[in-house]
């Protein structure tokens, strides 16, 4: 196949031809498709191989062969180029982007600028057709209104990751924004935001330990809320990595998870099961297990670690019964020993289970532990993920092969190629992203102690603009959809809203504006491949088709409201969007002379390299004093004095907590928030038929994996459910309709259902979510320390629908 892979000029004409011949046939309709099945122009030309990858946010970006006829995707192939063993592997897609051709060719895409029709609110969804002048000057004009008027720190862009491979990808709209003064800074994000504190907090910074490559004959790997099968799905990406080192390395693998996940369910892995945000319980039973058995490496600690015992605590903290040692056995504040009948008690997972694995673990060597996101997406999270980190420190398996640091699984890519530049950004004011709906309600309120603002002590403004690029976070992806509604219907508050997308999604819908952009695919771009252990890998993509209706690309769009702003020489530096591409690519090949010439990439499609598996921290453990660690004090921290400061000194919602140790704290929303009227515990998780929205509107994933509540049949019998059912999910938020599955695949007490479906109500009406979205369930509170998304610890309650 890959011999037939065209030259990209010639491509290009070749579609140029097709693209004419479409329109003249009639095809694009006011209503925007081109794609209709009848639509598609028949000419008798041959099919082409157009290399891309699938650029959503699973962080995959596999590899795709598009087979191209007559300006249309015929089918999808993927990566068929080395082979299939450990090294130079198939970056071979999954279902989702072997099904690419249906989302793209879509008859929903979205073809033309639209603007909100006058005198409909925000939310409603109705837009008229304009023009791409209209649609750039009242941006521009609108940019530099709310600019003058209120400020640079009056105007913010969303976090989105719709579009987050690629060379230019999203920074086109940085660039813009930091030429005309900067923006409103953010850090964090959805994903990981708490176990980033975790890990500043604890080892100076990042989330990714080392790599599932480094896994030795007969291991025993420990995963708690992580499922490689479920969330690096593609063949370039960590499931296939973790599924050949299973067959090679005879792999034992144990599964903490509330649910059964794909990583277990089938493949021969233990799963414990146990209930939702009380893994920190769990770690401290197994830390007292490991020290009144004599099983801590008190060497690995007293050598690289602050504060687990008396002698290793910071001056300030000794005297105080303030270690780790101190807390775990009881003789901290709380005087609690942390035994396995207590942690029982918690995580609903039997004694003598917690013993056995206590032992399991301290006697294996070397064991491999880690953590996915799914227990720092909790109220507890930060201190949950800090609670996993502590475990392979107190066994010293930290730093030799086959040993990870109780983070994730870690990655390699190519790091010679940089993006499009951004610019500097000359705004100090940097909030933490969740909390940008307190940003737009009450900058001005919003202090370092009360709500994490960075950069200054006080922000000095509210969000007044608002620049939505590839993502759904408004709404869909974000919590209290009910409430953010409210908040972005008045436009008092935000003053305008720009949307730049492939699809009108639910946060579309509460734009001012809104642009069609042109999807990844559908543009020239070099992508450096997704999340993988052994290959590093370059897709070098052509545009699969010729542009259709009106979409335009964000660096074409975005030059053009740079000169509208009188910035356009310093924005292209006289530039086209492939001479950039080209000039970074030149770069790269500057910097790391084996990468492929650009002729030579795109004639290849694909270029893979093997690299080393990632060991965490080896340097460290080999030699702490030549390569400390960038924490206060050059060693992994267990006991943080920062953290002790913090608790003195920032002013924290009522229950909330933040510990200079890490302590199971059970947060908000937690197993003992549930009531009478919200008996269960609810939440989300990644799910294979689709990445967050992205894909939620392919009919053909969804009925291969059906978007469902997962609920034990002991709930489900009480409640008179049975699998297929139609049933409610109630919190104190709002309501969702969605399917019932009844299984054993989740523990009572507790359901799960997708994140990711499309928010599908009548917001003038009834506003029940007949799509399934959870965050139409889940509660906008920041955390203690990470100010950030809680959103997998909810109570509600679970109904038959009778009609
Ligand atoms: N198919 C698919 N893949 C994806 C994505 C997607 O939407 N779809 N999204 C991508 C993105 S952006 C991200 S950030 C990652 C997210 O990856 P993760 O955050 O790791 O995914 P989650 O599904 O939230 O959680 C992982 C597992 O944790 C479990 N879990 C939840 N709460 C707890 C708990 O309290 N304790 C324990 N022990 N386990 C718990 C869940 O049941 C789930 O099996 O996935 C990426 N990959
Ligand atoms: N309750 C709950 N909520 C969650 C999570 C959870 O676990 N539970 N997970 C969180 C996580 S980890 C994340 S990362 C966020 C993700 O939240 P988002 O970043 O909003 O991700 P998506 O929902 O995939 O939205 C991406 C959008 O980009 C658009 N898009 C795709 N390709 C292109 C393109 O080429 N150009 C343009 N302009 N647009 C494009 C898609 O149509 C889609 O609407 O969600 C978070 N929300
Ligand atoms: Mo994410």
């Amino acid at each position: 196949m890959n011999d037939v892979t065209m030259n990209r000029r010639s491509f290009v004409k070749t579609a140029g031809a097709l693209g004419a011949l479409a329109a003249a046939g009639g095809a694009i309709s006011a209503e925007g498709s081109l794609f209709g099945e009848s639509s598609i122009a028949h000419a008798d030309t041959e099919e082409q191989t157009v290399w891309q990858h699938c650029g959503v946010n699973c962080g995959g970006a596999c590899a795709l062969q598009c087979h191209v006829k007559d300006g249309s995707i015929e089918y999808v192939e993927s990566d068929n180029t080395g082979s299939s063993d450990m090294n130079s592997v198939q970056v071979r897609a999954c279902l989702r982007g072997r099904s690419i051709r249906r989302w793209l060719q879509s008859p929903d895409r979205l073809n033309y600028p639209m603007k909100r029709v006058a005198g409909t609110k925000r939310g409603e969804g109705k837009y008229e057709r304009i023009s791409w002048d209209e649609a750039l000057d009242t941006i521009a004009s609108e940019m530099k209104r709310i600019r003058s008027t209120y400020g640079d720190t009056a105007m913010y862009i969303h976090y989105a990751s719709g579009v987050s491979s690629g060379i230019i990808a999203g920074t086109p709209v940085n660039r813009l924004f930091n030429l005309t003064g900067g923006y409103l800074k953010t850090y964090g994000s959805y994903s990981s935001a708490q176990i980033s504190a975790a890990g500043t907090y604890t080892y100076g910074g990042g989330t990714y330990g080392s790599s599932f490559l480094t896994l030795q004959d007969n291991e025993l790997v420990v995963m708690f809320g992580n499922s490689p099968a479920d969330t690096r799905m593609g063949g370039g990406g960590h499931t296939w990595d973790f599924a050949r080192m299973r067959e090679a390395k005879n792999l034992r693998v144990i599964c903490i998870d509330p649910r059964m996940s794909d990583t277990v369910c089938g493949q021969g892995g233990e799963w414990i099961p146990i209930v939702p945000g009380t893994d920190g319980a769990l770690c401290a039973a197994l830390a007292y297990q490991w020290i009144t058995n004599d099983q801590v490496d008190t060497e690995f600690l007293h050598k690289y670690c602050v504060g687990y015992d008396e002698e290793t605590l910071p001056e300030d903290a000794k005297g105080k019964n303030a270690s780790y040692k101190d807390y775990i056995l009881g003789n901290g504040a709380d005087k609690t020993a942390k035994t396995p009948a207590w942690a029982s008690a918690i995580t609903k997972i039997p004694e003598q289970r917690i013993i056995e694995l206590a032992d399991e673990m301290a006697k294996a060597d070397p064991v491999y532990i880690c953590q996915g996101y799914g227990v720092e997406r909790h109220s507890n999270g930060e201190n949950a993920a800090r609670c996993i980190m502590v475990l392979p420190q107190l066994l010293g398996q930290i730093g030799k092969p086959g040993t990870n640091d109780g983070r994730r699984e870690g990655c390699n890519s190519i790091q010679a190629i940089a993006t499009f530049p951004a610019g500097k950004n000359p705004v100090p004011d940097t909030i933490s992203l969740y909390t940008w709906p307190d940003a737009i309600d009450h900058g001005e309120q919003m202090t370092a102690t009360n709500a994490g603002v960075q950069g200054v002590e006080k922000l000095s403004n509210s969000i007044k603009f608002l620049f939505n690029y590839g993502g759904n976070a408004l709404t869909n992806q974000h919590s209290d959809i009910n409430a953010t509604h409210e908040l972005l219907q008045d436009e008092s508050k935000c003053e305008f809203i720009v949307t730049s997308e492939v699809f009108m999604t639910d946060s579309a819908k509460y734009s001012d504006i809104i642009l069609p952009d042109l999807a990844v695919q559908e543009q020239l771009d070099i992508s450096k491949g997704g999340y993988a252990d052994n290959d590093e890998v370059l897709f070098f993509c052509d545009p699969v088709y010729e542009p259709v209706g009106e979409r335009r690309g964000i660096y074409e769009v975005c030059t053009d409201l740079a000169e509208r702003l009188g910035v356009k020489d310093q924005f292209t530096e006289g530039k086209t969007r492939e001479e950039w591409l080209r000039s970074l690519y030149e770069q790269a090949r500057e910097k790391d002379s084996t990468l492929p010439t650009w002729e030579e990439g795109f004639k290849m499609g694909v270029y893979k390299r093997d690299t080393k598996p990632k060991l965490s921290l080896e340097k460290f453990v080999a030699d702490p004093e030549a390569n400390p660690l960038p924490t206060e004090s050059g060693k992994i921290q267990i006991y943080s004095e920062k953290l002790a400061k913090f608790a003195q000194t920032w002013e924290l919602n009522d229950g909330d907590k933040i510990t200079a140790l890490p302590e199971f704290d059970p947060a908000f929303d937690s197993y003992l928030d549930v009531s009478e009227e919200y008996p269960l515990l609810l939440m989300g998780f990644h799910y294979k038929a689709h990445v967050h929205s992205s894909y939620s509107n392919n009919s053909v994933l969804q009925t291969a994996a059906l978007h469902q509540l997962w609920i034990n049949p002991e709930d489900a019998q009480t409640r008179g459910i049975s699998t297929g059912d139609m049933v409610s999910v109630k919190t104190e938020r709002g309501e969702v309709r969605i399917m019932a599955k009844v299984t054993n695949r989740v523990i009572p007490g507790t359901v799960v259902m997708p994140q990711g479906m499309w928010h599908d109500a009548d917001m003038d009406g009834d506003r029940i979510d007949k799509g399934g979205c959870i965050n139409t369930l889940t509660r906008y509170r920041p955390t203690a320390l990470a100010k950030a998304n809680p959103q997998h610890s909810n109570v509600a309650q679970v109904e038959k629908v009778s009609e």
